[in-house]
């Protein structure tokens, strides 16, 4: 699959963002323990200011186009890691299937234990949203998100929510979880936005 957007070939000082430091592992980060889903049970709905809400089993997840990106990575706590395949549901194919109204500018990305964070609408219609499945070329691990998670690569790594179990359009933002904790509204690695 052709990736354009791909920063492997450029020079890696410039792909460090302010404050951040390289990391070859991949650190597992989140509140809580991880959850054991049931991919039986597994629903992913799509809900709020759209026409027709969704509500799709795994097996029909599992059946959407799939595409590939390979981005670096920021965690707030300053770690970085580059070069990061992931592979998944485009946002964009969600949006195609459950378009949603012309008013609405945000999203609440709804997880597992009630988990949220939020992500104004422009920051996910991008071509290297997605959904992922898979990192690396291997299933996800359940410390990273399996059976899915969202990867938005752009910005800070805590708006890439691990057991994504829907999403919900907003016409106004609304802070997610880490966001009422003082996190920012929006969380862009380059511009520091860190807290709010
Ligand atoms: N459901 C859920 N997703 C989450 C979190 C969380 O606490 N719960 N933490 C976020 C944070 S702060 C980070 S840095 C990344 C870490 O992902 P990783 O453990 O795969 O590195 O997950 C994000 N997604
Ligand atoms: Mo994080």
């Amino acid at each position: 699959m052709s990736d354009p957007g791909s920063q492997s070939v450029r020079d890696p000082s410039e792909r460090v963002p302010p404050g951040q430091t390289l990391t070859e592992k991949w650190p597992v980060l989140h509140y809580g323990s991880t959850p054991r889903v049931d991919v039986a049970r597994w629903r992913f709905r799509v809900f709020g200011r759209v026409e027709h809400p969704i509500e799709l089993t795994y097996e029909q997840f599992l059946a959407l186009p799939r595409t590939s990106v390979t981005r670096d990575i920021h965690c707030v706590t300053t770690w970085s890691r580059f070069d990061n395949t992931f592979e998944g549901i485009p946002f964009r194919e969600i949006l195609r299937l459950a378009p949603p109204m012309p008013n609405a500018r945000y999203v609440m990305v709804h997880a597992e234990y009630g988990f949220t964070t939020n992500v104004p609408l422009d920051d996910l219609d991008r071509d290297d949203v997605l959904f992922a499945l898979r990192h690396n070329g291997q299933d996800l691990t359940p410390d990273h998100g399996w059976p899915v998670r969202l990867v938005v690569p752009h910005l800070y790594f805590w708006k890439s929510a691990k057991w994504v179990r829907g999403i919900e359009f907003l016409d106004q933002d609304r802070p997610g979880f880490w966001e009422r904790n003082g996190y920012h509204m929006r969380g862009d690695p380059w511009r520091e936005e860190r807290y709010g």
